[in-house]
C-alpha cells in the first residue's frame, strides 16, 4: 500500500520542524506547503480562538489540494497582559517587527511583577482537515513564565522569554528533543497523531 501524504498547513518554518520530529514515527509522507509550491498562499485567520484558526488553515488547504492537511495555530498567552498576544502572537506589534522588540516589549510590560504574577502559557491547536469532509482537532498546552531577560538560541518566537521555573530554563535553553517532549506543540501533534491513526485503522 502507497504511504499516506499529510500536508502540513504552515508558512512557518520552525513549526514544520518540529511537527516532523513529532511525528516522525508515523507511517505517513509529510509535505509542508513549501513543498506544494503554495507558500504563497495567504488564508485569513478570522477565527476567534486558537482552535478555530487551525481549523480554517487546514481545511483551506484541504479544498485545495484534495489531501489531508493539518494545520497548527498557536501563541503565547501572557495573564498579566489579560492574554496578550494570544491568538495575535504572530501580528502583535506588527508581524514584520523583530522578536527581539516583541520579546524586549512583553519583559518591560511585566516590570516589578514576581513570580506567578508573571505566570503565562503557550497553547497549540491542531486541526487535521481530511478529504472527506471530516475534521479532527487536538489541543497541547505548556504552562511557564515570562522570563526577566531574553535566554537562550534555540526554537524561535517567544521562547527565550518562555521560563520553564521547573528547569530553570526558558524553552530557548533546552534542546529541541526536549522541547517537543513537553511543549505546547509536542502535546497537540501527539495527541493528533493518534487520533489520525484510530481515523485511517477505522
Ligand atoms: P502559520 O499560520 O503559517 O502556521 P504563523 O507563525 O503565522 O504560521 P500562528 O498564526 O499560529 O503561526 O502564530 C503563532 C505564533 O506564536 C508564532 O509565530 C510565534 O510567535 C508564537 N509561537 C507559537 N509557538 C511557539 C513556540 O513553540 N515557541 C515560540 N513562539 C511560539
Amino acid at each position: 500500500m502507497d504511504t499516506k501524504k499529510i500536508i502540513v498547513a504552515t508558512g512557518n518554518a520552525n513549526k514544520v520542524i518540529e511537527i516532523r520530529e513529532i511525528l516522525k514515527d508515523m507511517d505517513v509522507t509529510l509535505s509542508s506547503l513549501k513543498d506544494e509550491g503554495l507558500q504563497d498562499v495567504d488564508i485569513e485567520e478570522n477565527g476567534k480562538t486558537f482552535e478555530e484558526n487551525a481549523i480554517i488553515k487546514a481545511k483551506a488547504i484541504c479544498e485545495m489540494t484534495g489531501e489531508i492537511c493539518m494545520a497548527d495555530d498557536s501563541g503565547l498567552v501572557v495573564d498579566a497582559l489579560g492574554g496578550e498576544p494570544g491568538i495575535y502572537s504572530a501580528r502583535y506589534l506588527g508581524r514584520d517587527t523583530s522578536y527581539d522588540y516583541k520579546n524586549n516589549y512583553i519583559i518591560k510590560q511585566l516590570e516589578g511583577k514576581e513570580g506567578a504574577e508573571r505566570s503565562a502559557r503557550f497553547v497549540c491547536a491542531c486541526a487535521c482537515a481530511l478529504p472527506n469532509g471530516k475534521v479532527l482537532t487536538a489541543e497541547g498546552v505548556i504552562e511557564g513564565q515570562i522570563g526577566f531577560e531574553q535566554k537562550g538560541e534555540n526554537g524561535f518566537g517567544y521562547d527565550p522569554i518562555f521560563f520553564l521555573p521547573e528547569k530553570g530554563k526558558t524553552t530557548a535553553e533546552i534542546s529541541p528533543e526536549e522541547k517537543n517532549e513537553i511543549s505546547h506543540r509536542g502535546r497537540a501533534f501527539t495527541k493528533m497523531r493518534e487520533l489520525l491513526k484510530d481515523e485511517l485503522q477505522g
